[in-house]
């Protein structure tokens, strides 16, 4: 028997598991903090169990529970490039934090290695942050515990404090570092000058009014303060003008409450004590800064623009800048020298939350391909790599442009036979270290739409008007099982129960422009509706009469 059996025994002893099954959701495991240091001390041991079956592979341990309450946490694995934890491996971890005894979880530890075919002499590499929530140090420390006990040699790196793309960040750096293009220096301060440097290449004026940013109380306060600094450092500071709201890190109970991109966007209103002056721009970013929304006033009336607006505002620029930049077409593989070359393709990734306003604008204005994948930033990454400029949003506001490799090789070998051409290469090379490649990232999509906007010389309303969002609503819904809800299609259907999606294609049928789905949430115990249609009064009618058929 390994010698780890023992040790998994003695450590899972001290953490006991409380609660009958948890569930690795979209975001990972996400619950009461206070059940969770069982799954976090299970997850040290996957963690490591992970990098041994990638050969020493860096793998990320985030542990946050984003936007939801500060009572909440979380935790998510992330693989060596970045990406979401696999598919087969979520499997794997639901295994270990559920097995009901320290003993069964020994045996659960060894089904795993059986299953994955794993050699345990193989090194492991585990970097892990915590967002700003209370108990994110004793979570950590559970969490180490866990890395210890699979294997004492482990090598570990502690971020602290972070946001969840930065965590992102570093564990691509870390892998990439003897590859021939490195993703960058494996630390904040990596990735803040990455950061700054891209902006400082795109950006050359200070904006026309400052942005105002609610951190929503967390982590992401830390990262801005800190970008601040670097650019100043550099010489830049000018150039990004921003109004840092919400930074009470530190107070209790303060963290996303009434506050940040899941409230501003869910209420489609702006965070509650901050008084929005007329013209004002604003943004929020949610509790571990993956997410951004934009916002202001006009007429009186609140005005979003939400992940849908961001993903067309991104592929305008680009756009732009591929036309500025004229680009000799490239073999579609290298291994392909002699095909015929193809131009760059451009698509845009959505879920079934995206406005219907804005598919047609892509659709019929942008005559771009637009792709919808199930909800959850998983499914939206893996569906924009199919693209060489592959611009992915939700609604919500999470979201960020994938560039494939012969994309930036591209970018990086072309002159510009004129200085137009040249900027514009430029340009895009900056854009493709501003943008993080890894996952949807607040501060780094804050920076591209304020370069977006400064190329474009558009203030909001301009960038508003490109297209009139139809009304829409979310409900949440509790029900007895949420699980009876199977969605199909993208979520924009139910298969069962038929009798509800029946009734729902026909409610929708009697409303002009309506549109209408229900999905089980991922991370919380409801069923969301979504309704949009022509006008307010229809959206909250369909919303409600299916409310009415769900009860
Ligand atoms: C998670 C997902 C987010 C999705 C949201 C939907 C990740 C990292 N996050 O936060 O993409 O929009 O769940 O929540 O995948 P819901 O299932 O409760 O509607
Ligand atoms: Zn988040």
């Amino acid at each position: 028997r390994p010698a780890s059996d023992a040790a998994i025994s003695a450590g899972s002893a001290l953490y006991p598991r409380v609660r009958e099954t948890y569930t690795y959701g979209t975001a990972g495991f996400r619950t009461l903090a206070e059940v969770l240091d069982s799954v976090l001390f299970r997850m040290g041991l996957l963690a490591v169990l992970r990098s041994k079956a990638l050969h020493g592979q860096w793998v990320g341990v985030m542990v946050t529970a984003s936007h939801n309450e500060e009572r909440d946490n979380g935790v998510k694995l992330v693989e060596p490039m970045g990406e979401m934890l696999v598919p087969a491996w979520e499997v794997y971890a639901a295994q270990l934090a559920n097995a009901v005894t320290d003993a069964a979880l020994v045996e659960a530890v060894a089904a795993v290695v059986a299953a994955a075919g794993i050699d345990l002499a193989q090194p492991a590499r585990v970097v892990y942050a915590a967002d700003t929530r209370p108990s994110g140090p004793r979570l950590i420390a559970c969490l180490e515990h866990g890395l210890r006990a699979m294997d004492a040699a482990t090598e570990t790196r502690g971020l602290g404090v972070a946001t969840t793309p930065e965590l992102h960040y570093v564990v691509c750096c870390l892998n990439t570092r003897d590859a021939p293009r490195p993703y960058g220096q494996p630390d904040r301060a990596g990735y803040l000058s990455k950061l700054a440097t891209a902006f400082g290449g795109l950006v050359t004026t200070p904006p026309p009014s400052p942005l105002h940013v609610d951190c929503a109380n967390g982590v992401g306060s830390l990262a801005m303060t800190a970008l601040l600094e670097t650019l100043r450092a550099a010489g830049t500071g000018a150039l990004l003008d921003v109004r840092l709201m919400n930074t009470a890190t530190a107070t209790p109970g303060a963290l996303n409450r009434d506050c940040g991109a899941d409230f501003v966007k869910f209420h489609q209103k702006p965070p509650a004590g901050l008084r929005l002056q007329e013209g004002d721009r604003w943004c929020s970013l949610d509790g571990d800064a993956d997410r951004i929304v934009f916002y202001y006033v006009r007429d009186g009336a609140f005005r979003l623009l939400d992940g849908d607006k961001i993903a067309v505002l991104a592929a305008v620029y680009i756009r732009d800048l591929l036309a500025a930049a004229q680009l000799a077409p490239l073999p579609a593989t290298a291994a392909d020298a002699a095909a015929t070359p193809q131009p760059l393709t451009v698509g845009i990734v959505q879920t079934a939350y995206a406005n219907g306003s804005a598919t047609a604008y892509i659709r019929d204005v942008l005559k771009l391909q637009t792709v919808c994948t199930p909800t959850g930033v998983k499914h939206l990454h893996h569906a924009a790599q199919a693209f060489d400029v592959g611009v992915y949003f939700e609604a919500n506001g999470h979201g960020t442009v994938l560039f494939s490799p012969r994309a930036v090789a591209l970018f990086h070998a072309a002159a510009g036979a004129t200085p137009a051409q040249q900027a514009a290469i430029v340009a895009l090379r900056a854009l493709t270290d501003l943008i993080n490649q890894t996952v949807g990232d607040a501060i780094s999509d804050l920076l591209l739409v304020e370069a977006a906007l400064a190329h474009a010389r558009m203030a909001f309303p301009d960038w508003d008007a490109l297209y009139t969002d139809l009304p829409n609503r979310q409900v949440k819904v509790r029900v007895a099982d949420r699980h009876q809800f199977v969605p199909i299609k993208a979520d924009t259907e139910l298969a069962e129960p038929a009798a509800l999606q029946d009734q729902i294609r026909g409610l929708v049928a009697q409303t002009p422009q309506g549109r209408c789905f229900v999905r089980p949430s991922g991370t919380e115990d409801v069923v969301r509706v979504y309704a949009e249609a022509q006008t307010v009064a229809d959206t909250v009618r369909l919303a409600q009469a299916v409310c009415d058929v769900i009860y």
